[in-house]
């Protein structure tokens, strides 16, 4: 089953969305098979956002993920990494529509409450670089023969 590693950023945790955001998640069919809230350091922050190394806001990126703590998750399901990314929305929470996390709860691209794998390939680096093995957990949803 694929799987997919979706992360609340400072901002959710700071506004009290954890909750709400995970509320999506599991209503939605996906399986929670890993999960943690945690501090994120300046080099898991730059290994993270590697690929805007070069972007002119990367210092505001790591400054902004390494402010303050971040809820990580993996999550498991059919086709899970596109599933997770239209759960999210765009990347400016602005052109996000109502409906999205970020539509539904943020304003500005630089503040866009959560990061979700945008590929397969993605999903199983982020996986490996966020995870250890034994943080995730293969277990039966009661109700999951309802959702496939
Ligand atoms: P996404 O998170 O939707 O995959 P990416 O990978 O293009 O978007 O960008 C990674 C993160 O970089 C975004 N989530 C956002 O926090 C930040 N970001 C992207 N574009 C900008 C921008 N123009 N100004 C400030 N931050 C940005």
């Amino acid at each position: 089953m694929e799987r997919t590693f979706l992360m609340i950023k400072p901002d959710g945790v700071g506004r009290n969305l954890i909750g709400a955001i995970v509320s999506r998640i599991e209503q939605k069919g996906l399986k929670i098979v890993g999960a943690k809230l945690m501090t994120v350091s300046e080099e898991l922050a730059k290994t993270h956002y590697g690929e805007h190394s070069e972007r002119p806001f990367f210092g505001e990126l790591v400054d902004f993920i390494t402010s303050g703590p971040v809820f990580a998750m993996v999550l498991e399901g059919e086709n899970v990494v596109e599933v997770g990314r239209t759960l999210v929305g765009k990347t400016n929470p602005a052109e996000s529509a109502p409906g999205t996390i970020r539509g539904d709860y943020g304003m500005t691209v630089g503040k866009n409450i959560i990061h979700g794998s945008d590929s397969v390939a993605s999903a199983e680096k982020e996986i490996a670089l966020w995870f250890k093995k034994e943080e995730l957990i293969d277990y039966s949803l009661v109700n999951s023969s309802w959702v496939y």
